[in-house]
């Protein structure tokens, strides 16, 4: 296991990589150049960036996230444009020695909550929060004005700026578009991209739809272990993986976390974990919790053990964060609750490897 953190650039990024340095055990990032989808990534910023981290004694082999632009998702002629540009990005990370690229199929939204900072009664931290009931009264340009709002200037994933203003436009543009042919565009896309995988040697790891179900009408296509081995099969290769996030899957109780981890992990199609917990409150209803079991409902031992027995060399990061301890900082991803996450897994791992036996999986 490698253990990783996700860090959006120091020009945005309050949290200083001196810090995540000296989170125990932290190898290296999920980080990324801060680019709108479609855009050729120049190499000489990615450099810089890798000098940056390697110069904080961190890696930076994974990228969370190149982001798909819409026009391939809707399958337009623009898409070949597009999907030219990923393909020089891919091209080059991998001469900087980039191996794995977390990216989404999701139309139009990343992850999507109704509350960014509820309160945890418990104990008076805050956490992301969804409840649909919300999202029926918001609506989708209500719920991206509210966003905008409460996430205190700092851009949130998906949410940029650019992208939302044409947000009408693309939610009328989806209209028609139903889950089979948005699959058929993916599979376009893969079809295009996967073999530049194979000879450069990096691995793609489509991460879940967030919350795992359809909303607003949209299609979506990754959410269950049926959809992703249908995501498999539209390109089969070693090079089309899962960035398997542990509570977007999770936000679904039919999703049996361990079991669909060592259902891709035996097939070799993890490229990437997120790990963090979920607590229920009610049909698609929930919040996030901190990482330990007990504070949540999934069960985090249980996820651990099938990584260390399918996937032991992946690249995993704790994904989102609680605020605690009064932190400021872009909702779900704080220092502290990320850091407390990490030494958690840590520890999860050590026991495992002393159950286990193997003393010199690290
Ligand atoms: C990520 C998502 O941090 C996160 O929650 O899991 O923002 C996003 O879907 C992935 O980065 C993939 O694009
Ligand atoms: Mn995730």
């Amino acid at each position: 296991m490698k253990m990783t953190f996700r860090w959006y650039g120091s020009k945005i990024d309050p949290i200083p990589l001196k810090f995540v340095k000296q989170i125990p055990g932290m190898t290296g990032l999920m980080g990324l150049l801060d680019k709108p989808a479609g855009v050729d990534w120049p190499e000489e910023e990615f450099v810089a960036l890798k000098k940056e981290v390697n110069d904080a004694g961190l890696e930076i082999e994974v990228i969370e996230s190149v982001n798909v632009h819409e026009d391939i998702k809707m399958g337009l002629p623009s898409r070949d444009e597009y999907i030219a540009n990923y393909i020089s990005t891919i091209r080059m990370l991998a001469r900087q020695g980039v191996k794995v690229i977390v990216y989404n199929f999701m139309p139009v939204f990343d992850w999507l909550r109704t509350d960014l900072a509820r309160i945890i009664p418990e104990d008076g931290s805050n956490s992301l929060y969804f409840d649909e009931k919300d999202l029926g009264e918001m609506g989708p340009l209500e719920i991206v004005r509210k966003t905008a709002e409460d996430s205190k200037g700092f851009t949130l994933p998906g949410w940029e700026p650019e992208r939302l203003a044409l947000l009408e436009t693309t939610l009328k543009q989806y209209e028609g578009i139903t889950p089979d042919m948005l699959r058929q565009n993916y599979k376009y896309f893969l079809d295009a991209v996967i073999p530049v995988c194979e000879e450069v040697g990096v691995r793609m790891a489509c991460h879940p739809d967030d919350p795992a179900w359809p909303i607003f009408g949209l299609p979506r296509i990754a959410h269950s272990q049926d959809d992703f081995d249908k995501i498999c099969a539209l390109h089969d290769s070693p090079a089309n993986t899962l960035c398997l996030c542990t509570g977007s899957l999770g936000s679904n109780p039919d999703n049996d976390i361990p079991s669909i981890i060592r259902h891709f992990g035996e097939k070799n199609r993890i490229g990437a974990m997120h790990v963090r917990n979920v607590k229920f409150l009610g049909y698609h209803h929930f919040r996030e919790a901190s990482h330990l079991t007990r504070e949540g409902d999934l069960d985090m031992f249980a996820i651990m053990e099938a990584i260390y027995d399918t996937c032991p060399d992946t690249y995993v990061r704790p994904d989102h964060g609680r605020m605690i301890w009064d932190e400021q900082g872009r909702p779900g991803y704080g220092l502290y609750d990320r850091a407390l996450g990490a030494t958690y897994i840590n520890g999860l791992w050590e026991a495992l490897n002393r159950i286990k036996g193997k003393k010199d999986r690290v």
